[in-house]
């Protein structure tokens, strides 16, 4: 018996704008990828950004709110040889952008040293210690990476000593400004920067670019190219949508680090058997930000961002040691924590299909780990909290459907503070306050659950199975680079009729799928249970990425099937992917 796993989220089937669909023609693109860049919300105005080259992607950096006064402040220090404390996040967004930042200011001459909070002793945000820090240095002017913008207070007391504070950040903006000098951040109300996507990492390129132009003459483009590597880690790590400006960014990060690795990257890159010229975002996601991340969540975020700022190899080596150790013991510590959640879920009696909630005695650095773990695999909200001090922090992952800062935001007379966004968030309670949390958060979030149950799974087409073959593969390929936010299409394959079905090593399935007069090879990661419901003659729909496998010198489509439902025979009707082409069918 087959039962999807899945409940599938169907393409709009509205007729689309025949001027976008022309536009994409032009570029050679067909209107199956003009229906998903437009499901990608890509709009006729950005068409030719789209298909020509990085650089077209790029705003002027002159246009973020801010970088004026930022600049002259700046231009200021190196006139009068005043020293510059950078301060970036601990996470690898941070990492990377404080990396991009110090290495912007050290070509400019400017004396700069920098500085990571510890995510366990101070947490997010510019801390009061790293004020004390600049002041013990002498310093007089501190520029953030990745934060500040809520750091109200530290700004003042940094004021009150006698230190002014640069503010570069991609988090949204309090009501009231910080007392910064200038507050770089595309959020802010004023802003009229075209695109607010950018991470951390993504706002300190830009205004690194327009400072090495505007106090060294160099070109915008050579240093946004030179530093975009770091820039691109940044926006995945960030989960930022590698769409518009950020798709440019990471076109650029791809290209420069294939090209010539900076050592540090080359380092880690080694320590984790990537060959820098494969690189892809998935392994920026998977082999990079990982062991970036590690040393804030169980060391010392220090390592990471040292790894970042050396040229040389043989230091990049120790470092890139250090970084995957810390890797190691935070994958083991992070099983160890599921483990233990997981006891005390049973303990507790279980989620009873709501939500989970567990408290216990893990690392901060890696709660959050855990709770997406947790929800991942139960396919519920799940909320992991840890003491921290006095109180509990607490992280929130929830599947798709839900909506985690709505849930907390109702119970905000119970929490310290909170914060976040629908799938991911997280909050500080008083440790008396937890039970009453537990059951108002269990109600809250059960009452939301989407009506089937079944996370779901959205489809960018949906085709018979006689147009999906290697020339769609290569038509979406335009898309590229896939990551977070601009994910490889998923293509609902419409009548197929299984021929052989097996498992394959690591709890995988092999299907062989038949269409008209050939057949179609699917791998099923992950879902060997595919082999005892799925049997041979059935007639199904698959949803699945295309994939290209290469085999005795031919390339050939592949399936990487995701989830397998019976065929829908009910409601044949055409879709219309646009008004000069009627071809494709689809059931629904
Ligand atoms: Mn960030």
């Amino acid at each position: 018996m087959i039962e999807p796993r899945f409940s599938w989220v169907y393409p709009d089937r509205a007729p689309l704008d025949e001027g976008f669909v022309a536009a994409v023609r032009a570029h050679g693109g067909s209107a199956r990828l003009a229906r998903v860049m437009s499901a990608r919300r890509i709009g006729l105005e950005e068409v030719d950004r789209f298909f020509g080259p990085a650089r077209d992607s790029l705003h002027d950096p002159g246009r973020l709110p801010g970088v004026d006064v930022a600049a002259e402040r700046i231009a200021r220090a190196h006139t009068a040889r005043e020293g510059i404390l950078v301060v970036g996040d601990f996470d690898a967004d941070g990492l990377t952008g404080l990396a991009i930042m110090v290495r912007a200011l050290q070509r400019l001459g400017i004396d700069t040293t920098w500085h990571v909070p510890s995510r366990l002793d101070d947490g997010h945000g510019l801390s009061l210690r790293a004020v004390q820090l600049a002041r013990a240095a002498g310093r007089r002017l501190i520029i953030t990476v990745d934060m500040g913008s809520s750091s109200g207070a530290e700004i003042a007391a940094a004021g009150d000593a006698g230190i002014e504070v640069i503010v570069t950040d991609h988090h949204r903006v309090p009501s009231e400004l910080p007392p910064a000098v200038a507050v770089v951040n595309p959020h802010r109300p004023d802003s009229t920067y075209p695109d607010a996507r950018l991470t951390g990492a993504g706002v300190a390129l830009k205004f690194a670019a327009l400072l090495l132009e505007r106090m060294a003459g160099v070109p915008v483009e050579e240093t946004t190219a030179d530093l975009a590597d770091l820039a691109m880690i940044g926006t995945v790590a960030d989960v930022a949508p590698v769409l518009g400006e950020n798709r440019g960014i990471a076109r650029l990060g791809l290209e420069r680090i294939h090209r010539d690795p900076r050592p540090g990257l080359a380092a880690l890159l080694a320590a984790a058997g990537v060959a820098a010229a494969e690189v892809t975002l998935e392994t920026v996601g998977f082999a990079l930000a990982p062991r970036l991340n590690a040393a804030g969540r169980v060391g010392d975020a220090d390592e990471a961002a040292a790894l970042l700022l050396t040229d040389d190899p043989a230091t990049a080596a120790v470092h890139a040691a250090a970084l995957d150790a810390a890797n190691l013991v935070r994958r083991d510590v992070s099983r160890a924590a599921v483990d233990e959640a997981r006891a005390v879920l049973e303990a507790d009696g279980g989620a009873n299909g709501q939500a989970i909630l567990v408290r216990g005695p893990w690392p901060v650095g890696i709660i959050g780990l855990v709770a997406g773990r947790l929800a991942e695999d139960a396919g519920l909200p799940a909320v992991v909290a840890t003491p921290v001090g006095e109180h509990l922090r607490a992280s929130c992952r929830a599947p798709a459907g839900y909506d985690l800062a709505a849930a907390l935001q109702a119970c905000s007379d119970l929490l310290l503070r909170h914060g976040g966004h629908r799938g991911a968030a997280g909050f500080e309670i008083e440790a008396t306050n937890w039970p009453a949390l537990v059951e108002r958060l269990r109600g809250l979030l059960g009452a939301t659950r989407p009506p089937d149950g079944l996370p779901q799974l959205t489809l960018d087409l949906a085709l018979p199975a006689r147009s999906v073959d290697y020339a769609l593969l290569r038509d979406l390929a335009a898309l590229g680079p896939t990551g977070p936010g601009n994910p490889d299409p998923v293509v609902g394959v419409h009548g197929l009729t299984v021929t052989r079905v097996r498992a394959a090593a690591g709890g995988h399935a092999q299907l062989t799928l038949r269409r008209e007069i050939d057949v179609l090879d699917g791998i099923a990661f992950g879902r060997g249970d595919l082999v005892g419901t799925v049997r041979e003659g059935d007639r199904v729909d698959v949803a699945a990425r295309l994939m290209s496998r290469r085999f005795g010198g031919f390339e050939s489509l592949q399936l990487g099937v995701i989830d397998v439902a019976p065929e829908r025979t009910a409601a044949r009707e055409p879709i219309a992917i646009a008004a000069t082409t009627a071809v494709a069918h689809a059931g629904r």
